[in-house]
């Protein structure tokens, strides 16, 4: 039986933090061995809001040493950055022209980023079209990708679905691939709030790339609660519940058997032990995305990956255009 094809991205918006990590990279290296992989840096999405070209490029190739660091094997998946397959920009058009101002309207990532604005960038409101290119493209079957995620992934299928309807079968629908734990990670100096690049508290969140002194600072200053009881509780103790979601995703053990392993003790203990664990892991993970950043590797790597990539893609953009009409030449 032919594997089953897995698609997702990363904006090259900043350094990787603990939230893409656990909801969305460590999923990638985990579908590696068992799926056909394509790993790609969203660097057309990351332009939806201003950024600095200079800056842009090197965050594209920090994306690009941070996924080889954390295991992703260019032997086993595809690695490429999307402005380099010029594909996603055609078929994103195409499924423009068949979407709708209301269904694009409805997502909250636009609504939150857009915030209902007449000056909000047209990219941003576009932006759903654009990754639903992206996975159709490929005729991804799985997108690994945090539960923020989940209403794009609908509009992707809604959209395949269309086309195929109006111009026969050319997509396949891909399914949202989620975890159980740590889904979403939630923003360390606010629980209410999902852990993000772009925060303006760098405290907020730790990059893959943070010291380990920093990395200690963050979780010390993490906003709990006045209870001082370790427990899960998303409602009434959602400081503490994130710290567990992390404490558990770094250790792959049941949220239940460490608050067991808690019971009696306080806040600062748990913090300290998750500091160690955090820098445990991620200090192999600083190291080699050292040797891979400054590698010449590197870019043969991202070439190989648009070399592997174009070819599916040029091969549905193939069918894509004789469906709707495009002159054969
Ligand atoms: P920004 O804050 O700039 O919007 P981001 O932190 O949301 O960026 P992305 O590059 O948009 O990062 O996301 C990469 C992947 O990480 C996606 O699959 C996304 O769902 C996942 N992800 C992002 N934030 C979290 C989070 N807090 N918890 C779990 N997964 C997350
Ligand atoms: N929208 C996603 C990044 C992204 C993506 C994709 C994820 C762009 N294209 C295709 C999965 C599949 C985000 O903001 N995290």
């Amino acid at each position: 039986m032919e594997k089953k094809r897995v698609f997702s991205g990363v904006q090259p918006t900043g350094n990787i933090h603990l939230g893409n990590y656990i909801g969305a990279l460590k999923q990638f290296v985990n579908l590696q061995d068992e799926m056909d992989c394509v790993y790609c840096i969203v660097d057309m999405h990351s332009i939806t809001v201003p950024q600095d070209p200079k800056q842009l490029r090197e965050t594209t190739l920090d994306v690009a040493a941070l996924y080889l660091a954390v295991g992703l094997d260019p032997k086993k998946s595809i690695i490429f950055v999307q402005s380099t397959v010029p594909q996603h920009a055609e078929l994103s058009w195409i499924l423009t022209c068949n979407a709708y101002m209301g269904e694009l309207g409805r997502m909250t990532q636009f609504k939150d980023k857009g915030k209902g604005s007449d000056s909000a960038g047209a990219g941003l409101f576009t932006y759903p079209i654009l990754m639903a290119a992206d996975i159709l493209l490929y005729k991804a079957h799985l997108v690994p990708v945090g539960n923020d995620q989940k209403q794009h992934i609908e509009i992707t299928r809604d959209l395949a679905n269309r086309f195929n309807h109006k111009y026969g079968d050319t997509f396949v629908i891909p399914d949202y691939k989620g975890i159980e734990v740590g889904a979403r990670i939630m923003a360390l100096d606010d629980p209410l709030k999902k852990m993000s690049k772009s925060a303006e508290n760098i405290h907020s969140r730790i990059s893959l790339l943070d010291s380990p002194d920093k990395v200690k600072k963050s979780i010390m200053k993490a906003t709990t609660d006045s209870e001082g009881v370790i427990r899960l509780d998303w409602e009434n103790k959602p400081g503490v519940s994130n710290l567990l979601t992390i404490y558990s995703a770094f250790t792959d053990r049941k949220i239940d058997d460490i608050v067991g392993q808690y019971e009696g003790a306080g806040y600062g203990q748990l913090k300290k032990d998750l500091v160690e664990i955090i820098n445990e892991s991620l200090t192999p993970i600083r190291k080699a995305f050292e040797e891979k950043r400054n590698s010449e590797e590197l870019m043969d790597i991202l070439k190989d990956g648009r070399e592997r990539a174009s070819e599916i893609a040029e091969q549905t953009m193939k069918e894509v255009r004789d469906k709707v009409g495009f002159i054969r030449m």
